[in-house]
């Protein structure tokens, strides 16, 4: 986990001098991304689109000055407030990619040399698995109006939906694609035992990915061992209802059938359901002056509440006049009566947030 901290507001002045709000603190993240609250696992929003914000947690107020606090009797009090700390929060993030089409297939298989080969991407390709380890996007132009996203998607090993080999987090991605291009090693010793395993990877993740349409894409056929192979491959795959595809991406032969085949089943896939319908931007607390009163081992008090802690934040123990208002507001949220009711003792010990106070009468 990483932190992010934004400023705290500062201090009031006096001369009626209110303090700066403190600033926003923008944390960059790439579309797609699904925030959520990490106590709660509470879905927070959905960022699709580029620019879109959502606010998770409010910076600081700034202090007052004093002459927010003068009244008929004291014109010019003492008191200013301390800048309002910012609020926390824990968040996690969840990218999910969104690109038109999912490139598939078992670790060697082509894929990155698919993206390659037909956009404008530059991933890593190597004949040992798992040489991609995060998935590229490229842009494959058929026609100057006709474009389409593509995302070489890695790592789909057997056991990815249980998390093996980061698969997880991989298909995570391929929920928010609309059609798969499945990639079969035609080299592979035997490519149909493949194409299942890929499969079933997906439908043991998520049985919607199984039902996202397919293009069965047969690669390296450059290669004799995989023009031995193919027409038993394809007639096997037929016989399943798909209609594969005998592509190379090393000779490029085939691949523009390949795209429109996908472009065609793009044209008419539905669209992903979005994660979430509605999209809360953001929760106010319940109730902010709702307080609660706790028993520390030590025979103290603990309070714990939104308004009360953040004023206690606020407040100068040092400045008797910020300590009175401090008093007020005790009163005001009917915490005074609280505490004793609760039985506080002259000398008890009262704890909020950081602060540790003495009770007096
Ligand atoms: N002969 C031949 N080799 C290919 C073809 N496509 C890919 N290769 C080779 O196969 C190996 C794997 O290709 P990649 O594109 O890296 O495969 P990948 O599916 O992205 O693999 P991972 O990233 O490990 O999941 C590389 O050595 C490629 O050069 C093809 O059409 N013909
Ligand atoms: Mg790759």
């Amino acid at each position: 986990p990483r932190r992010h901290i934004a400023e705290d507001g500062a201090k009031g002045g006096p001369d009626n001098m209110s303090g700066r709000g403190a600033k926003d603190l923008v944390v960059k993240v790439p579309p797609g991304t699904l925030v959520y609250d990490a106590d709660s696992g509470q879905l927070l929003g959905d960022l699709v689109e580029a620019g879109q914000r959502l606010l998770v947690a409010k910076g600081g107020r700034g202090g007052r000055g004093n002459q927010h606090f003068a009244t008929s009797r004291r014109q010019a009090p003492r008191i200013a407030e301390k800048g309002e700390p910012a609020q926390e929060a824990n968040l996690r993030l969840e990218l999910k990619l969104i690109a038109d089409v999912g490139i598939v297939g078992l670790p060697n298989a082509g894929k990155s040399s698919l993206l390659a080969a037909v956009t404008n991407a530059n991933p890593k390709i190597a004949d040992y698995p798992f040489t991609t380890l995060e998935p590229n996007l490229g842009v494959v132009e058929m026609d100057p109006d006709t474009t389409m996203v593509l995302a070489d998607i890695p790592g789909l090993v057997e056991g990815a939906h249980m998390g093996i080999g980061l698969g997880d987090a991989f298909l995570r991605h391929i929920q928010r694609t609309r059609v798969l291009v499945h990639m079969l090693d035609g080299t592979a010793e035997d490519p149909l035992a493949d194409f299942t395993q890929i499969n079933s990877e997906l439908a043991l993740f998520d049985t919607k990915l199984e039902k996202k349409p397919q293009v069965v894409a047969f690669n390296k056929m450059d290669m004799p061992d995989a023009q031995e192979r193919w027409p038993s491959v394809k007639e096997e795959l037929e016989k399943h209802g798909y209609q594969p595809m005998a592509v190379s991406a090393l000779t490029r032969d085939n691949l523009q059938p390949l795209l429109w085949k996908a472009y065609e089943l793009l044209k008419t896939a539905p669209e992903p359901e979005p994660v979430v319908e509605e999209m809360p931007v953001y929760r106010p607390e319940a109730n902010a002056n709702a307080f609660k009163i706790e028993r520390t081992d030590n025979g103290g008090y603990r309070l714990r509440g939104e308004a009360i802690e953040r004023a206690a934040a606020m407040t100068y123990w040092e400045e008797p006049a910020t300590v009175v208002r401090f008093q007020r507001i005790l009163e005001t949220l009917g915490i005074d009566s609280a505490l004793r009711k609760a039985g506080i003792q002259e000398g008890d010990t009262v704890y909020i947030g950081d602060n540790e106070l003495e009770w007096t009468d």
